[in-house]
């Protein structure tokens, strides 16, 4: 009975010890790595960017980037029914009617200043726009 006993234990240690081996060795390696640094640069995180659409403009008139960052867009209606559109980037947002949101994604690819605007009736040539700038 002991001898089980001990043999558990030992098994129950080298598991332990096996465990927080991997989990140094993974640390280690992240922070040994000469390229994560490099990748943490390159790689923005995420730019989160709040609007709110009415009658007729966005909350948000300008928009900055940098190339090949993803961007979230929390998108709401407190007046009208609108939507979110670039072109450029082929981005088209769902249409929000008052009181709605959603959110999306999506990836600075190119370069430039691009206009987003509200694609429904004449809300575009009533200043429904904004500017979205992708810096390299
Ligand atoms: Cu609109």
């Amino acid at each position: 009975m002991k001898f089980f006993n001990l043999l558990f234990l030992t098994f129950t240690t080298l598991f332990l010890i096996g465990c927080s081996g991997v989990e140094t060795l993974s640390n280690t390696a992240s922070l040994a790595d000469p390229t994560g640094m490099e990748v943490g640069l390159l790689d923005e995180p995420t730019k989160e960017v709040f609007i709110d659409a009415f009658s007729y403009g966005y909350s948000v008139p300008e928009i900055k980037v940098k190339k090949n960052q993803r961007v979230r867009i929390y998108l709401s209606s407190s007046d009208g029914f609108h939507d979110f559109v670039i072109d450029e980037l082929n981005v088209a947002s769902k249409k929000l009617n008052t009181g709605e949101s959603i959110n999306f994604e999506f990836t600075a690819r190119n370069v430039g200043e691009f206009e987003y605007y509200c694609s429904i009736g004449n809300h575009r040539s009533q200043g429904m726009v904004g500017k979205i700038i992708i810096e390299e």
